[in-house]
């Protein structure tokens, strides 16, 4: 087990099965070592306080307080090396994701659809153009209302909460939402994007491993929130 999948086990976040994850495993682990040190090093300084001023030490109140500037440093210290995480690392690999999409034509396309409670997906089929979809058509049978009429939509794949996607080939996502703001979240593929009622938002994703992995509603969506998950 390498050393990323070891702390992923440890923070109970389930194994990467996408090609960037590992970068977001990165800066995750990074986090929590520079955390794992600031809370070491801000505990033992508590406790040398706790000697060093004990009142036995120092029977009259100082108070003149610190006069040296090392807790500005530290302090300072400290908010550069955040700052160097937030503008160095976490943007960029943000930027990168949203800026640079795979090819289109290389790429699966896929529609997908929020709605209280459960996310469904719809694929062009083999002719690759996706069919007509029209709100006054939607109903309980025909969630999307997909027109039926429309030639390129016989081929069309409409499937509520199961979604299959090849290994290696990256898959673009276009999500939108049918009622209240739920989040699209592939733990598994590291991606996770609000669907917002009324936007098309895409993201994307190239899966490495093959297996059944969980797709989950990551935003407090109504009553039903815990059951919105697919696969
Ligand atoms: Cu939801």
């Amino acid at each position: 087990m390498s050393r990323l999948a070891l702390i992923n086990e440890f923070l109970g976040i389930p194994p990467n099965a996408s090609e960037h994850g590992y970068q977001i495993d990165a800066i995750i682990e990074f986090c929590h070592w520079f955390m794992g040190a600031l809370f070491i090093g801000w505990f033992v300084f508590f406790i040398y306080v706790l000697f060093r001023y004990h009142r036995s030490r120092h029977p009259v109140a100082d108070h003149e307080g610190v006069t040296s500037g090392i807790s500005t440093h530290l302090e300072f210290a400290v908010v550069l090396i955040e700052a160097v995480l937030l503008v160095g690392f976490a943007v960029p690999l943000w930027a990168k994701r949203v800026n640079q999409f795979p090819e289109t034509r290389d790429a699966i396309l896929v529609h997908t659809v929020g709605q209280q409670f459960n996310w469904t997906f719809h694929l062009p089929g083999p002719d690759g153009t996706f069919g007509r979809r029209d709100v006054d058509l939607v109903s309980n049978s025909n969630p999307l209302g997909l027109d039926n009429n429309d030639p390129a939509a016989k081929d069309d794949i409409v499937v509520p909460g199961e979604l299959h996607v090849p290994v290696n080939r990256s898959v673009i996502i276009e999500l939108s939402s049918k009622d209240v703001i739920h989040n699209f979240c592939l733990p598994h593929m590291r991606i996770a994007q609000d669907a917002i009622p009324g936007s098309i938002i895409p993201m994307w994703f190239k899966p490495v491993k093959t297996g059944t992995y969980e797709v989950i509603c990551g935003q407090l969506c109504g009553l039903g929130h815990y059951s919105m998950k697919g696969s």
